[in-house]
Parts: C-alpha cells; structure tokens; sequence
C-alpha cells in the first residue's frame, strides 16, 4: 500500500513504484494520506505500508515518521530528505518534492544491494548546482541522448542540464532566428523530461559572434527568443559571451559607445545582460537566475574587463569560470573564494572534465578528481562539460554528480566503480578494463597534485615483467602481464556480449574497443615472444613477433571520424606503444636486425594531445608541445633501449603558426648509460642537424636546456641515424 498526498511527487511515486515491482509487489494499491484507516488495515494485514511525501505533499508521512520516533526533513536543505524503514513501513518524506524524488531514488539504489533491514537516513545535497553542460564543439547530442541523459541525472540526483551545444545553429551562428516549431517541440520534450527529472532545463544563448550589445533591436531579438522558449516551459537562461574576441566589435554603434579594450568588453557586456535582466527576467515570476559566461572565464588575474563586470554588472546574474585554466588540473576552496571576489559575484563553475573536443581522439573515462571539497560549499555549484559521446560520458557524470552531493565523503575510485556497476551491470569487470585504459586526464590528484596517468594496472604490470625478465626470471611476472592482457584482447567480444542492451554506448567507444582488444592481443604476443627469446627458442620468438606486428599494425590503422578529422584512436596511452616498441627493439636487437626504435623522452609534459610520439612518428606535420616553457635543466630526447653506434641526428623544432616554440639556449649531447654525457653543440635555432664523431655509442640523444625562455617547445621530428640508415 501506498499512501499519497495531494501533493506528492508523481515522479518520486513513479519510482517508488518502480521498486516495489522489482522487488516482487503484484498489487500496488495507492491510497490517501485522508484515510489512516486503510493504512492501519493493511498494516494489520501484514502488508508492506509505503508513506510518499514530505510535509508540502502529504499529512501522513510526518505521522508515520513520529511513529517511528524518527525526525521529518525540516531544515535541510533544497533537494534533503528523510527515508527511514521499519516494522513494516517505509517513509520517503523530502523537505521539498525534489528532497521526495531523491528519497525514492536512494530507495531504489538500496533495493538494489538486496539488503532488507531496517533504517534511517537524513540527507542532502552541499551543492545547491549539480549537473552538466553540454557545451563542447562538435557534433552536438542526439535527441534521445538528451533525453537518456536527463533521466540518468535524475537518478543520480543532479538537478541540472545547460542546453549550450557549441554547434547547435540557432544557439550562437542564427541566435537571432527563430526556432522551427518542429525543432521547439523537441526541445519542449526535453523541458517536460528535464521537470519530470528535478533537473532545470537551462536555455544558453550565445550571440558573441555577431550581437551588438548597445542595440535595442539585438536586446530585443534575445528577448524574443528567450520569451519562445518561456513558452515551452524553459524557467532558466544563459548568455554565454566565451571563446569570442572582445578586441573586435560587430558594429561601430558599440566602439563610439563603450571605446575600445577590456573595461570597454565589459562595460558593453553588462549593459546587455543588464538590461535582459530587466526586461526579461525581472518580468517573469517563477524564473531562475540569469547565467553567464564571461569572456575571461578562465582565471583568476583581476583586470580592466573584470573590473567593469564586477562593478557594472547586476549582482542577481551568476558568473560562469572553467577555474585556472580552461581544463583546470585542481581547483581549489582558496580559488573558489578568489573567483567570487574578482568576478565579484556569485560563481557556477563550468568544469571542462569529461570534455574530449580539443583531445578527439581520446575517450576521458576516469573518475572527476582535483577538486577540494569546500568549492561546492563555498560556490553555486558545478556543472561538468562532457565528451561527444553522451553514455561514455556518464561514468564522468555519475562521478562529479557524487562530489557535488557528498564532496567530503567523496572517494574517486569507490565512485568510479559505482559508475562503472551502474553503466554495465554484470558486465562490470569488462567495462573496468576498458575505462583502465581510457582514463588519463588532465585533471589531476588533490593528494599527488599528478594527474592520474592512464592503464593504472597494466603500466606497473609491465614494469614488473621487465624487471623479472632482467633478472632472468620472469615467469610470475609474466603469468599476471598475460592475464590482464588476455582480459584487454577479450574485452571487444565480452563487453558487445555484456552491454548488448546500449548499443549506443556501444557504438560511440568501438574504435577505442577494437584498439584495446589487438593491443592487448599484440601485448600477449610480445610477452610470449620475449619469454621465447628468454628460453631461446627462436622459431617461436619469430612466430609470435609476426603475430605482434600484425596486431600493431590493425590498432594503429583503426580510425575514428571526428570533428578534427579522421583519427587514429588513442587507447591505453604512453604504455602499450611503449611497450610493444621496446619490445620489438629487444627482439631486433636478439635477432641482429638493422634499424631503431627510438622512444620519445621530456621532461616538458605534453600540451593538450600533442604527444611525444609524434616527434618520433616520420611525420614532420605531426608535433609534440611542451606544456610549458623550458626551464634550465630539461630535456628532450629520444631513448634507444640500448646503446647502439649512432651517426646523426636531426631535430626539428617549431611549427610555422609558433614558430619561436623552440629551445633557444641549448645543447645537444648523448649518452650510453644515462650518466655520462658527451656534448655534440650548441642550439640556439630551431633546426639542429649534427654528425656524431665515428664510434660513438648512444642509447639516449637529447637537447638540454641551458637558459630560461619565455617560449614554449615544439618538435617536429627527433631523429637519430646509424652507420647503417
Ligand atoms: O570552456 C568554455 C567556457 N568554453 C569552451 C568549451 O566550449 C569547450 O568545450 C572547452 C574544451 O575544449 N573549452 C572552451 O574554452
């Protein structure tokens, strides 16, 4: 029996519903919070009495909580609730119908673990903006994705959905067109899922490209669309005014109006959103608060435009900031409170974690880390940019959906794996494997300051089984190496078993899939041929290093369509090419064949995905970018496994759109062990080609820095010739 007010929540009581069928209930019979008789009958029946509703939706649920001498949900905060089971009863009461909805979802999730006992919870959310915004270049998210999407933050308790999608038409290239009544009805779609949710469906509006902020028709023209959405049921609005140029005005009314420069930008950016807020969002009763994103969004350095935001524009607008930095690796309580006083008004922070636009040709399935608790207490909330693929994204989204609602309690791993149960079911050991090797990021540890690099169980497993194998005893070793690797080479056929039911998700990862399934194959295969090496066994050895090469070659020809072009999928980076590179060289060298495999060395990091192995990949299009610019001491260089005769070497640094990212006080020098360096010359441009003096015995080549510079590094190509090439 269900007992229900006028008021409950017809979501929360879907759910409910939901459960109890699950959980085996043939007849539900729903009776009112009136009619205490009925509930005590079927109490004394020995049914199971279900109390739906908070104090603003039913009379009954505060009765039966008193009964069990368990306190109601007054006082928490938007979005708390009280759920409590006992001699029979269960009470779901929210502070608010969302704090009701949320009840019956943590309901759901405990019928789930199959446990019955009795129990009670007090809980609410700390962050009062928990969601996601879809903001990222690219082909934006289908229809049924959205909506996948708006039920899936229902379920994990986030209340809220930006409609931003950079490539959208209507958002920012045609804003000021009005929406086909076909394409309005989708969106009213969304609107009506989003309530059904708890999520608030936020409209964002882009005008930057083209708006002139001090026209009365261009004010009007925002109006007028916001007012078309008002009308399906939007309630919330943004005007993002990112990723324009604010040196560069779209008409001449706004240079003799506002001047030229920052506190020009943001004079003229206040004067519009003020004036929306006026006369929109002062006029409608019932709205939320108006967004917006700044042109500097992602800082915290005061300047001219900040300043005229801070003192110029209306403190009821929120303020939209990525952190420091667009992808911000830690974000910290400190900063949080920082970003408030120099934006000078209440902050939402647009966190660009899973957000794959400017990497395409990785898929970002780790945990949401890098972020101190006291962000989601000291700001609005946050809302997570996620990755072209919509379901990959929602181990990301479960994640940063924990954080906002518990930050302190908060553990990445604990929650990645929840997500991982909660994407997969029992395919779960499948698709941990895969996110394994899809993980890295640039977000990065509060405990390390590092980001989290990716394969975390396979990078130290093949570390072991080199160890063993040098010290000439790498059975166990290798025993746990092929395991992992077999799990990886199989993961293609058991996750498409597994996961048959989302074939969407599916079809958005199958290039990554099919990558870490012949990278784990090629794996197998280098292991078996340095095990067959290790014994001696040449025509084995022989044998697996074709299968390896086999492998290689199909992961490295998979390609991926993506909005930057056809890529080669990156899986399980900075270890498996490794690894398979090292060991080919091993095998090269046992069985006396020519030619090198040099690995990539910096101790530079890597800007966005620009990687080292693109200096040593033949390609002199392809580059690697230092994440910052040298300091004395650091280097980039090449490793050869072993020392070898070299003869040259080629580096060419630069690109012609930077061309000044090279090292400009250096020196290039080689070594045999790593310990003794010979000096070979000077660099001091960006195209360094040397001979080698004869018999020269090189396993690492390098340029070291010697000076400071301002200027970031770029290398084309690092080449390294023997007598023989
Ligand atoms: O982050 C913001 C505010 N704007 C854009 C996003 O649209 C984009 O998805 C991310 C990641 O590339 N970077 C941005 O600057």
């Amino acid at each position: 029996v269900e007992v229900v007010g006028r008021g409950t929540d017809p979501s929360a009581l879907a759910v409910v519903d939901q459960v109890l069928r699950g959980a085996g209930a043939s007849t539900i019979v729903k009776i009112t919070d009136s009619d205490r008789a009925a509930a005590d009958r079927a109490r004394a029946d020995g049914g199971l009495v279900v109390f739906v509703g908070g104090p603003t939706e039913s009379r009954a649920t505060a009765l039966a909580l008193a009964a069990l001498r368990i306190e109601g949900p007054d006082g928490l905060a938007h979005g708390g609730y009280v759920l409590a089971a006992d001699r029979g009863v269960i009470a779901l009461s929210g502070v608010d119908t969302s704090g009701t909805f949320y009840a019956a979802q943590s309901l759901r999730q405990l019928f789930a673990t199959g446990k019955s006992r009795a129990f009670s919870m007090r809980d609410w959310p700390v962050a009062p903006l928990r969601g996601v915004i879809e903001g990222f270049y690219g082909a934006p998210w289908s229809h049924a994705d959205r909506l996948a999407q708006l039920d899936f933050y229902g379920r994990t308790k986030q209340n809220m959905y930006v409609y931003s999608p950079k490539d959208d038409p209507f958002l920012r290239a045609r804003w000021r067109d009005q929406y086909p009544p076909e394409q309005l009805a989708l969106l009213s779609q969304l609107v009506a899922r989003a309530t059904a949710n708890h999520v608030e469906f936020t409209y964002a509006l882009s005008p930057g490209l083209s708006v002139c902020y001090s026209s009365d028709a261009d004010k009007a023209a925002l109006v007028t669309k916001f007012q078309s959405l008002w009308d399906i049921g939007v309630r919330s609005f943004a005007i993002p005014l990112d990723d324009i140029s604010y040196t560069r005005w779209n008409c001449d009314a706004d240079a003799a109006k506002f001047g030229v420069g920052g506190a020009a930008a943001g004079a003229a950016q206040s004067f519009l959103l003020n004036r929306v807020q006026q006369d929109f969002i002062a006029t409608h009763p019932g709205v939320e608060r108006l967004q917006t994103v700044p042109t500097e969004y992602y800082d915290l350095a005061d300047s001219p435009y900040k300043t005229a935001l801070r003192t110029q524009l209306d403190k009821a607008v929120i303020v939209e900031w990525t952190g420091v930095g667009v992808i911000a690796g830690q974000i910290t309580e400190k900063q949080a409170q920082q970003a408030k006083e120099v934006f000078g008004h209440d902050i939402l922070i647009w966190d660009n974690y899973p957000v794959n636009d400017y990497i395409t040709e990785r898929l970002l399935l780790g945990p949401y880390i890098g972020r101190e608790p006291g962000v989601a207490k000291v700001l609005s909330g946050i809302t997570a940019n996620p990755m072209v693929q919509a379901e990959a994204s929602k181990i990301a989204e479960f994640t940063s959906g924990d954080f906002l609602w518990n930050p302190v309690g908060y553990d990445p791993d604990k929650s990645w794996l929840a997500a991982i149960a909660d994407l997969a079911g029992p395919s779960a050991p499948a698709l941990k494997v895969f996110a394994e090797n899809n993980y890295s990021s640039l977000l990065a540890r509060l405990e390390t300051g590092r980001p989290d690099l990716d394969s975390p169980v396979l990078r130290p497993l093949i570390a072991a089984f080199w160890s063993a194998l040098e010290k000439k005893d790498p059975w166990d070793a290798a025993a746990k190496l092929e395991r992992y690797l077999t799990s990886m080479s199989t993961d293609p056929d058991d996750l498409r078993r597994g996961m048959a039911s989302n074939p969407k998700f599916l079809a958005e990862v199958g290039p990554w899939l099919d990558q870490v399934g012949l990278y784990g194959q090629a794996g197998g295969h280098a292991v078996k041929m340095l095990l067959a090496q290790h014994d001696g066994d040449g025509a084995k050895a022989w044998s697996e290093r074709g299968e390896l090469v086999t492998a290689l070659e199909k992961a490295q020809a998979i390609r991926v369509q993506t909005a930057r072009g056809p890529r080669n999928p990156s899986t399980c980076t900075d270890v498996c090419v490794p690894f398979l590179n090292s060991a080919l060289a091993e095998a090269d060298r046992w069985f006396g064949l020519p030619g090198l495999r040099p690995q990539p060395t910096t101790s530079l990091g890597t800007y966005t995905d620009n990687v080292p192995a693109r200096m040593v990949d033949g390609d002199p299009e392809t580059f690697y970018w230092s994440d910052w610019a040298p300091r004395v001491g650091d280097t980039i260089g090449v490793d050869l496994g072993s020392a070898q005769r070299v003869s040259h070497v080629d580096v060419t640094m630069g690109k012609p759109t930077s061309p000044d990212d090279f090292v400009h006080n250096g020196v290039l020098e080689y070594s045999a062990d790593g310990e003794q360096w010979t000096l070979v010359k000077a660099v001091t441009e960006p195209v360094v080609s040397a001979d080698l003096p004869d018999g020269a015995q090189a396993r690492f080549v390098r340029v070291r820095t010697t000076g400071p510079q301002a200027f970031w590094v770029v290398v084309r190509e690092f080449t390294v010739s023997t007598p023989d090439t």
